[in-house]
């Protein structure tokens, strides 16, 4: 046993701290370690990078057990917080009950739930005609969930799309109020202007009710200093891990393919040691002289 904060602890620690905090996405174990050992204090598990790493679209194709077993190899290898983009909650309120249940198991802090339907579609594809959630059928899901938890700071946040599926900043803050009012521990308001207009105009009129988080996908030009001024607590850098791996593969497959030789990229990518040491391989070989005699 340790006198370590849990995890979930330490997330909503990130949450109400008062000054700006970020976590950054990563979609398995090896980016998890990878993102940790950057110095993040927690990371976002985005469900369109890892749908993204199985191959699959954003649209609940992978399937929710499927999602927590990469889940608790993102666990096992970090000791920093996840935050689980949780979508919908894959399902109706039951389904929410037993997913904080095993996420908590598995070592997750937190769920994001977003007020959208299931099967959810990213929020930048065709985002004007995506249909919200009744609002009193999504309350009722994050009460369930709240009820749910056994760590007491495990944490639920609630997700508004109100802006990105079209509608006002009146429509917003309403939602985002009754979601708060059901027990929601923090609120994500969501754009996808690439500007950052509509989320400091819902920062203002929200003010400080509950911390806020936002993910700059979008307006990434802005200057974080706009954000740490609007009384943000949390940034999600969302898809990062993800996009730099793609980039990176696919450069290296490409020029592979057509040059027929490893020479042009041996100096452009990890060399082989720091894959054991991300894996950990020194561990091993330590408990090995302690364990295992071969005779
Ligand atoms: C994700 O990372 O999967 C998110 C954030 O939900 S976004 O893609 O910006 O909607
Ligand atoms: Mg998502």
């Amino acid at each position: 046993t340790s006198s370590k904060p849990s995890k979930c602890t330490r997330l909503r620690a990130l949450l109400e701290s008062p000054q700006l905090e970020f976590i950054m996405e990563a979609h398995n174990g090896i980016s998890a370690r990878i993102v940790e050992e950057a110095g993040f204090k927690g990371i976002w598990a985005s469900g369109l990078a890892l749908s993204a790493q199985f191959g699959v679209r954003d649209n609940n194709e992978a399937s929710w057990t499927q999602i927590v077993e990469m889940l608790e190899f993102m666990s096992d290898i970090t000791q920093i917080p996840i935050l689980l983009d949780g979508d919908t909650g894959y399902g109706n309120f039951n389904n929410m009950r037993r997913l904080v249940r095993k996420l908590e198991q598995r070592g997750i802090a937190g769920v994001c739930i977003e007020d959208k339907l299931f099967p959810k579609t990213n929020s930048f594809i065709n985002g004007n005609r995506q249909p919200l959630a009744d609002i009193d059928e999504f309350c009722g899901k994050i009460k369930a969930g709240k009820d749910s938890q056994i760590d007491a700071d495990f944490c639920i946040i609630a997700r508004v799309e109100a802006l990105i599926a079209g509608w006002d900043l009146p429509e917003a803050l309403r939602r985002a109020q009754a979601y708060y009012a059901a027990g929601a521990d923090a609120i994500l308001i969501h754009s996808k202007l690439s500007r950052p207009d509509q989320v400091l105009a819902f920062a203002k009129e929200w003010a400080g009710r509950s911390p806020l988080v936002i993910v700059p996908t979008k307006y990434y030009s802005t200057p974080t200093d706009v954000f740490r001024q609007a009384g943000i607590s949390l940034v999600i850098w969302a898809n990062h891990m993800i996009r730099a791996a793609v980039a990176s593969m696919e450069a290296i497959a490409k020029e592979v393919q057509a040059s027929e030789t490893l020479v042009n990229i041996e100096d452009h990518i990890a060399p082989l040691k720091e894959i054991f040491r991300l894996q950990g391989a020194d561990e091993l070989q330590a408990a090995e002289k302690r364990y295992f005699s071969d005779g």
